[in-house]
């Protein structure tokens, strides 16, 4: 039989869709961030590197929407970086959504057990993101232990310009737009209460489960509100108060990166 992380890695590549595995009877928690890490590794074999963590259901929203009540990480990859205004190929993902995403960057390698004060100086920027998530499972249903061990739904991510990390974060206001209509409204506060908060939580997934904080890795800390579909042909725009914006184009051609 075909293990886990093939079936993902494949249906990625192909953009079609996959089965769901099923609830924890079929695949644990533990089960499924190991397919996880083979799912990784199948990528590092297809040359591409790890560039941070993404966190996911940090808010009510992302939880309500999507049926599941726990915080949940999946990978970075280089393949998954876009550039800010650039584009992605609709024809390369199954069933693309779009949110808005906090994003804090590493100017040093985290140690395990950092306090709180130390990790904050860890840090040497943050940015708005432009999330694109994309379930390689049918009509984008899934478990807990299914979306984790599809690297919590990671397809693409875009970073607005990096401002300084001192100031507080905890209620800027969030706007998701899809070519110029304001889809979602929301607030980082709706993230853990606090996205530092969030960072930690990241932090300690690291060290939990042997995962690398190294410097010049991103941290992505998850939707401050619900993701909204990402049609071909449309432009996507988050926009945080003071932090700026960042925006990405789903092109419906199957060229390449346009
Ligand atoms: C899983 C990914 C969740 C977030 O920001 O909460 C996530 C999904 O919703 O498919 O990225
Ligand atoms: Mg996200």
């Amino acid at each position: 039989m075909t293990d886990h992380a093939t079936i993902l890695h494949t249906a990625q590549r192909t953009a079609v869709a996959t089965a769901q595995f099923g609830g924890p009877d079929l695949l644990d928690l533990a089960g499924a961030y190991r397919v996880q890490r083979r799912l990784i590794d199948l990528r590092a074999g297809d040359g591409e590197h790890v560039t941070g963590l993404k966190l996911g259901f940090t808010s009510r929203a992302k939880m309500r929407q999507m049926g599941v009540d726990q915080l949940i990480a999946g990978q970075l990859t280089s393949a998954m970086e876009a550039a800010d205004g650039g584009s992605v190929r609709h024809t390369a993902l199954v069933h693309p959504r779009v949110e808005p995403e906090l994003v804090f960057r590493l100017g040093r390698d985290i140690t395990p057990e950092l306090d709180p004060q130390s990790l904050a100086n860890a840090v040497d920027g943050v940015a708005v993101g432009l999330e694109v998530i994309d379930s390689r499972y049918t009509d984008f249903r899934f478990s807990l232990p299914d979306v984790v061990a599809d690297n919590a739904s990671a397809a693409h991510y875009a970073l607005g310009l990096w401002q300084q990390p001192e100031q507080s974060l905890a209620n800027l206001g969030v706007l998701l737009e899809i070519d110029g209509r304001i889809v979602e409204t929301g607030s980082t506060a709706a993230i853990l209460g606090d996205p530092w908060r969030a960072l930690r939580s990241a932090v300690s997934h690291a060290e939990q489960y042997g995962i690398a904080l190294t410097a010049g890795q991103v941290i992505l800390d998850g939707a401050a509100t619900s993701a909204h579909p990402f049609p071909a042909g449309s432009v996507a725009r988050a926009t945080m108060s003071r932090l700026g914006s960042a925006t990405l184009r789903m092109s419906a051609g199957s060229g390449g990166r346009s």
